[in-house]
Parts: C-alpha cells; structure tokens; sequence
C-alpha cells in the first residue's frame, strides 16, 4: 500500500447500535473501492473487519478492527467497533484513534440506546461526526421518522445532506443532493455493486421537501460564522461555496452532523458516503493538529503536532495476543514519522523495542511498508513490552500521550477449569487476554482461595470462556463468588480454659483466664491484652496464648468465617513447673475460646458495598424499587449532566449479577460502580441462611 501524507488520511470510528450495519459498512466501501472481490456478510463470518473466530462463529463484532479504505487519493482508515455494550472497552479504545465518527442508525429501528451513546462519546471527546441511516431497502424504513427522532435527540447540528428517493411501489431507487438540489437513481450499470448513478429531475412532488430541508442545512451552516450567520438573518442568499464553507466548519466543531443515507448491503449510498469523508471530514491534520501530551524529561505539559516533522510519537490503541495471529501492536502516529529502521522507545515501560518488521493492517491482514506518517495507523508485531495505552517515542524526544479511560469492569465471578490441574494453564491464557482487553480484571481472593474474573458483563465473560476454550484449548466454569463473611461478638465472656494431659512420663498442662469483648476496631482480627497479676501465668507463655488466639479467629464458631474485632485479655490462670509448655497454653486459650465466644453474643457480619449508579431520571422509581429489595439504603441523589447519580449502600451478597438486572432496568442507558465499603451485622435471616450453608458445605 502506497505511503499517505497526513493531510491524505481519514481516522473515522464507526459507532452505532448493534446490528445497524457498521461492519457491512466497511465491507461494502471495500467491495466498492475494488480493495475485495468478494462481498462478505456478517451472517455468514467472511467479512475483513469480522475476523476473529468469536465473531465469525456469533456473526457480530466483538473487538475493534481496522479497515483502510483507498479512495480518492485519500486513506480511509475505518475502525470498526462492536456495538454490544459489554465492548464499550473496545469503542473507547478505537475513539482514542480517532479524528472523527461515522454514527450508522438503521432506517428500520431509528435511534437506538447505541445510537445516543454514540452520540454522548462523540460530544465527550468533541470528535467530528456524520451520521448514515442505513437498511433504506427494508420495506419498513423510514428516513424522515428517523431524521425527525434525531433531531428531537440530537437537535439542530442534525444536517440531512441527502434524502432517499422512492418509487410509487416505495423501493428504495436514488437520492435526491439537499444543497445542489438535483436528484440521482440507481441505473443498472458498470461498478462493483451492479448500479451506477444517474442525474435525474427532483420530483416535482418532493421540491417543498428539498428547500424545508436545504433552510435546515443553511441555518446549520450559517451557524458556524458570523459572517454567515449575519447574511442568513439578513435573510440574504447564501452562494453555494458560503454552504461549504459553513458546513466544512460546522463539522470540523461538531456543530453540524451531516446526514446520508442508503442501505450497504446493496451498496446505495456507499459512493456518496465516501466522497463525502473524502470531501468534508478534515484530515487528520486538521481534525487533531496537537496533542497535549507530557514531556518525561521536564515533566511539563507540551504540544506535539500532527506533523512529519516533529519527533515521533504513537499511542497503543489496541493489543492483540492471539495464539495464531501473535503479538501485534496497533498504533496511531501522533507526530513525525516511525520508519522501520528507528530505534523506538517505550515511554511507560522505559525499555526500548526492536522493530521487526512494520505493518498497517485490514481486518486480520498484515501489509509490510516502509513507514507510517504522522496521522496514520500502523501495527508492529513482537514488541516484548508494550501494550495498550502505552505510549511508543524515542529516547531522544520521550512524552507520554492521553491515555484511555476504560469502562469499570463491575461484573465479577469465580472461574475455575473444568478439569483438575489446568488452574496455571488458565492464569496464563487470562494474562494473554488481559493484554488484549485491559476491560478483564483477575484477582486470587487469598481469603476464599477462589479466582475471580472482572468483567464489564455477562456476555463479556462468556466470551471469555469460548475464548478460552478455542483458541487456548482450556475448559473452564464461573460460578457465583464466596461472599467473605466475618464473625465478631457483641458480648462480654469470662472462661477459663484448661489444658491437662497426664499420659505417663511428661504430661501437658495450661490454664488460662480469658476475657473476650468487642474491641470496636472491625479492620483488625483481634487485640490481645494481659492483665495477670503475680505471675500466676509467667510471661513467657503469653506470646502462646496470643498465638492460640490468632490461630482462633481464623474461623469463627458459627459459620467458620474470619473472627474480626475481638478483644482477648488474659487475666489469671496457672501453671505447672514441669509439664507447662507453650503448646499446652496455646491449647488451652483455644479451649476458652471455643467455650467463651459462643457466650459472647457471637454474630455474623456481611460486607457492605458502595454503589454509584448514573442513569436517567425516568428510571430512578425502578432502580429505587429494586435497591429495596436488595436491602440497598439510598445515600443521596444528584443530577449529573443527563443522568442522575444514585449513591447507595448495598450488601454485597445482593449485588451479584446487578450489572445484568441494571441493564434490562434501564434499557441499558444505566451505568455503575461497586467497591466495598465495610462490615455490617447481617440481619437475622441471611445469618441463619449462611450458618445452613456452611452446615451443609461441612456434612459434604
Ligand atoms: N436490508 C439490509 N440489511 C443490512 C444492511 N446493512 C446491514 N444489514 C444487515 O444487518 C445485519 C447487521 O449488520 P452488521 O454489519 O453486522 O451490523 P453491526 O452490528 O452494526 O456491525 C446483517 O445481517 C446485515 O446483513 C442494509 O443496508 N440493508
Ligand atoms: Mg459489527
């Protein structure tokens, strides 16, 4: 592939609902620039940009991939995002590689809850966006419903560029241009797609239509200059060039959102489309002409721009470390140029990396250059250190660029193989896959002993174990974790332990007088206090009695669950000169424990987590509602842009697969975050529920 300048190449992120179509998308600019001769369908897993054998054996995205599209003289460089929520990882990542956003909306459905969150990103990172209603051959959609439901959402930077053209029976057949106002059908005819274009009248029955929309267009335009904008109130024309002119800056500010249409599958509208990119989106110099990035030798914040000639900087987007493919970095050139003879630097890790060989990629496919330009995508295989977010420099001009923000990974689960054995098989494919998808968090809780994963949600972690399991040839299950209870009391107890062995030839004896009482601290197991008076116990002993306490509070005498806030005195007891030991003491604290506790008002607490969730207002009644019956108290409440913030204490055992029922609650508009705050005394019935668990767990 031919080496393009940075004022030649295009970074769209396509975002949308799942199912809109946005990798047919990419297919079909593909298939129409002539880049493959085959057409491939998402249904069917032969697309470029849904390679991976999760995709192909679901038929949907699942990971960002990129798709350079030659057009024009111009590079489209398509990154392909998933649209299920659980892969929000993934669209936050290729955002980061981005200049700007092609929003695909199906003309069947309308704007969906992916479509707003598309829309909420691009307002977020202030990207450039257009917007493809797509699926304009299905009998049942409807362009002006849907630019209608969109402009109530998104308002007046909705700037339909194009509208659809129908026949008398309602097939799709053509566009109609909104600003030069001429109209173009389908003809059968020499291109990839079958069809050619060919100028028509506007329908004299659509001209009303085409000017109310053209005065939306022209306000919208208008809107991005004084200059203009005095014009159009003075209610004066607007030449063609002024359109452009406003339209070209609107967009670069994201205050006008074009919008095309056509339905991919067939390739309407894909020519349109990428003249479009090609015409109006701003390169990639334009779009982000700085970074703000941070200078390690000075630690100041410095600008590095968009430019072959400045020192070259890059930032990991995307890691893939697949048992097939290998390790391959994605990369986005900040600044200057990466040729494959440089020596490169990764900043974060402070370790230089050896460039093998250079790539830019489409889909699963590697293609050798010599360089990438600032502005660009490449990819480097077998870099030892470096993965996403990290940023690629050299030791000369070493920076550290904006790094990605990833979702919070709230949904969790034990996971364990299947067959015995394969637990180190397992944490090391985990370690391969966390590479990949910095979204999936491990942890080996050292209390219950068990292996959790963190994901962003159910389908995540599903995903997990097919990959697991394909491409690592390990199976594995996820079960529900352990809730880590904790024992205390709430009483006082005085006992006296005794210890007497007399077996013949050296005996055993401790005897101890304990006290046990609530020491009010519940982040310590225990404290231990002495008050013996007159050596009744020498001293040397104590250190067995603590001993015998701290083995005690490992498991309480109710449900066997960690002992926290004890307070152990030792105030009296006896010993005998010869068969004393500190075994023997430490035996006998243990048998005043065990009799003491359980007249110490023993209790169970359960851990209590902290939950923050923002969602919109219209579904606070629901998730109130459902924090009830999780026994959850609500703390506060507070706008927060859109949303609303909900700030909750719930117990932990009650929020177990909560990211799932949040979800169907709030269409999935609902977000939230769950850490653990404390320990608190669980309520009769869930005592007597996990005191009947362990029972059982101990009879098996
Ligand atoms: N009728 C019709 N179907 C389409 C069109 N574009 C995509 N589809 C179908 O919609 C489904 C989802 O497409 P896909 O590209 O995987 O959507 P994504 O989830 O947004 O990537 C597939 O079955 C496509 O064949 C279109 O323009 N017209
Ligand atoms: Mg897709």
């Amino acid at each position: 592939m031919k080496s393009y300048g940075t004022g030649e190449i295009r970074n769209i992120v396509i975002l949308g609902h799942s199912g809109c179509g946005k990798t047919t998308v990419t297919e079909s600019c593909l298939f129409f620039s002539g880049t493959v001769k085959r057409f491939g369908k998402t249904s069917e897993g032969n697309t470029v940009s849904d390679y991976d054998p999760e995709e192909i054996k679901r038929g949907v995205s699942i990971q960002t991939s990129v798709i350079p599209v030659e057009w024009n003289h111009t590079k489209i460089n398509f990154i392909d995002t998933p649209g299920y929520f659980d892969f929000a990882g993934e669209v936050k990542s290729s955002m980061a590689a981005a200049d700007a956003a092609l929003i695909v909306v199906s003309g069947k459905a309308g704007p969906e809850v992916g479509t707003e969150k598309a829309w909420d990103y691009c307002e977020e990172a202030g990207l450039p966006r257009m917007i493809f209603v797509n699926q304009m051959d299905d009998e049942n959609a409807n362009f002006n419903r849907t630019l209608g439901q969109m402009r109530k959402k998104f308002g007046k930077a909705i700037a339909p560029f194009q509208i659809p053209l129908r026949d008398d029976d309602g097939k799709f057949i053509g566009f109609i241009n909104v600003i030069e106002k001429y109209a173009r059908t389908l003809a059968k005819g020499d291109s990839p797609s079958g069809y050619v274009l060919v100028d028509s009248e506007v329908p004299p029955m659509m001209e009303g239509e085409v000017e109310s929309l053209r005065a939306m267009l022209i306000e919208a335009a208008a809107e991005s200059d004084d200059e203009l904008l005095e014009k159009f109130f003075n209610e004066e024309e607007l030449t063609d060039e002024e359109i452009y002119r406003g339209l070209n800056a609107g967009i670069k500010d994201g205050s006008v959102a074009p919008v095309l249409c056509g339905a991919v599958t067939l390739c309407y509208g894909t020519k349109v489309l990428m003249d479009t990119i090609v015409r109006y989106v701003p390169s990639a110099a334009v779009c982000k002409p700085v970074v703000e990035c941070v200078d390690v030798k000075t630690e100041e914040t410095i600008e590095r721009k968009c430019d072959v000639n400045e020192p070259f900087s890059a930032f990991v987007f995307k890691t893939i470390a697949d048992p097939y493919i290998g390790r391959l970095n994605i990369f986005r050139v900040m600044s200057g140029k990466l040729t494959k003879d440089m020596t490169i630097y990764n900043v974060q890790k402070d370790t230089v990396e050896k460039i093998s060989k250079l790539y830019v990629i489409r889909g699963k496919e590697q293609i050798e250059v010599d360089s990438i330009n600032a502005g660009d995508i490449g990819a480097l295989a077998k870099l030892s250190n470096t993965s996403t977010n990290d940023t690629l420099a050299t030791k000369e001009n070493p920076v550290i660029l904006p790094q990605i923000k990833f979702p919070a990974s709230v949904h969790s689960m034990a996971i364990s193989p299947k067959t015995k054995g394969d637990e180190d098989k397992i944490s090391a494919a985990l370690t391969k896959l966390k590479e990949e998808d910095p979204t999936i968090k491990t942890e080996v809780n050292q209390e219950t002993k068990q292996s959790l994963v963190y994901g962003t949600g159910e389908q995540h972690l599903d995903i997990l174990l097919s990959k697991l399991k394909n491409k690592y040839k390990i199976e594995a299950e996820l079960s529900e974790p352990i809730i880590p209870y904790r024992e205390m009391i709430k009483g006082k107890a005085e006992v006296r332990g005794k210890y007497k062995k007399q077996s013949g030839g050296h005996g055993q004896y401790g005897d101890v007088l304990m006290v046990f009482e609530p020491s009010g601290d519940l982040t310590k197991p225990y404290v231990f206090e002495e008050s013996v008076f007159g050596g009744s116990v020498p001293k040397q002993y104590f250190p067995a009695v603590e001993k015998g306490i701290q083995e005690c509070v490992q498991a309480g005498v109710l449900a066997g669950y960690p002992v926290v806030g004890l307070k152990a005195t030792l105030t009296d007891g006896s010993y005998h000169p010869v068969d004393s030991s500190e075994m023997a003491f430490k035996m006998a604290t243990s048998v005043a424990f065990k009799e003491g506790i359980p007249q110490a008002k023993p209790t169970i607490l359960e851990p209590i987590a902290h939950v923050e969730v923002l969602a919109p207002e219209k579904y606070m009644g629901d998730i109130m509602g459902d924090f009830n019956k999780r026994r959850g108290r609500i703390l506060k409440m507070d706008p927060m842009g859109k949303n609303m913030n909900i700030v909750a204490e719930v117990p932990l055992a009650s929020m177990y697969k909560y990211c799932t029922d949040l979800r169907s609650m709030t269409q999935s508009r609902g977000e939230y975050t769950c850490e653990f705050e404390r320990y608190e005394e669980a309520p009769m019935e869930v005592q007597q529920a996990v005191i009947e668990k362990r029972k059982k767990e101990l009879e098996k």
